[in-house]
């Protein structure tokens, strides 16, 4: 019933393929790091409030090997198993963002990394996380990176995982021009089997959630779409939430609370409404935390139905499509609640269900959005490890 992906193995096997034939030689370093969706806490991380996220089990595959004597990284990437492996090469001294765009989350990394010895070297890179489909495969290509540098130059990093998810973000932020938070850096670096990871964006500190899901599923639904919107709208929700803050005389939005949103009265109404979604998509969170602690998946269920609406009326950040994939899960027997997920604009939606009713559940949602003229694809997921290196042995 789900949408086949190429498993870990697959994708693994590959890249080693693909990386003997272009290179003539085998590779010896792997690492890898996951995707991730974000169970509750939207646009937050970005406004010092908690996120809720956990690693998927599709994740970004480098493999590769030194090449003695060179400065220049020779890379290729087969992203879903194309044909057509797309190649580059750069010098590593010498980086700046350019074309291919994928190839700037490399370079910033590397960039950022400011190793001062970067051996030359050749990769290939593989993934099976959707990408341009709001399960962060930029943190997880930019994390793969950072792992497969350190297993370059020996391992010799004393960083933390924190310090590893800042200098992806910094990556992201200066090499691809995406004013990112934190979250998926720090989930695709911390992830866990069988746990969610609460992230305290304010006090970068994290705090892993055990979330066996028995007999629930998480159940992730690829609208297929993704709007040019998304990548200009996301400054502007920043530069929105920060001006309401400022007006609303507060340093952090962790200060700020409901009755805070009266001194907007004679604002913009859309600040209210920004400034509303982050206040209680931050309180949300909370109470989901609370909730999948106390194994109360009923209440995690309802918050994450909440924070769609709250997503969709007053951070304007969902579609029609995203919308009527959530509206189309809810109406089913068996869901404890549904949401976007992810930047917006496209992309996901995240929906908790009973195991039983997984199935039915897929069928109603592919039934509707069908009568749109759209596909969707499913992927029933469980909280995964997160970035590592691969013993190709
Ligand atoms: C994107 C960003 F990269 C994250 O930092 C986060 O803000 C998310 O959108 C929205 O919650 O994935």
């Amino acid at each position: 019933m789900t949408t086949n992906l190429p498993t870990f193995n697959q994708i693994l096997e590959t890249a080693v393929i693909t990386y003997k034939k272009v290179f003539n030689t085998n590779p010896d370093l792997a690492s890898c790091a996951p995707g991730r969706v974000n169970l509750i806490g939207e646009h937050i991380d970005y406004n010092d409030g908690y996120v809720l996220p956990m690693a998927l089990p599709m994740a970004t595959i480098i493999v590769g090997k030194i090449v003695p004597n060179t400065n220049t990284a020779d890379i290729i990437t087969c992203c879903d198993g194309a044909d057509d492996p797309r190649r580059v090469q750069f010098e590593l001294k010498n980086l700046a963002p350019g074309l291919p765009k994928w190839a700037n989350y490399i370079k910033g990394v590397i960039h950022s990394a400011g190793i001062p010895e970067v051996p030359g070297f050749n990769a290939v890179i593989m993934t099976n996380v959707p990408v341009g489909g709001g399960l962060s495969s930029s943190a997880a290509l930019e994390m793969a990176t950072l792992t497969f540098l350190e297993a370059l130059t020996a391992g010799k990093s004393t960083m933390t995982l924190t310090d590893k998810a800042l200098l992806c973000q910094k990556a992201e932020h200066e090499f691809a021009g995406m004013p990112c938070g934190i979250m998926d850096q720090l989930i695709s670096a911390m992830g866990k089997q069988k746990h969610a990871l609460l992230i305290d964006c304010q006090l970068l500190s994290t705090e892993q959630i055990p979330f066996s899901t028995n007999d629930l599923a998480i159940l992730i639904c690829n609208s297929n779409v993704r709007h040019e919107l998304s990548d200009s709208e996301y400054p502007t929700r920043r530069r929105q939430c920060s001006e309401a803050l400022s007006l609303m005389k507060l340093k952090s939005y962790r200060d700020a609370k409901i009755e805070n949103l009266t001194a907007l009265k004679d604002c913009d109404e859309v600040l209210i409404r920004r400034a509303r979604h982050v206040i209680t998509e931050i309180q949300r969170t909370e109470e989901a935390a609370e909730a999948l602690k106390g194994h109360n998946f009923v209440q995690m269920g309802k918050l994450m139905t909440e924070s769609h609406l709250s997503l969709r009326d007053d951070f304007e950040v969902s579609c029609k499509e995203l919308d009527l994939l959530v509206e189309a899960a809810n109406k089913c027997t068996g869901v404890l609640g549904s949401r976007m997920t992810g930047g917006g604009f496209g992309g996901c939606t995240v929906t908790l269900v009973r195991k039983n009713d997984v199935d039915n559940v897929i069928r109603a949602m592919k039934i509707e959005y069908a009568k749109y003229d759209r596909t969707a694809s499913f992927y029933v997921c469980e909280p995964s490890e997160g970035a590592r290196l691969i013993n190709l042995n």
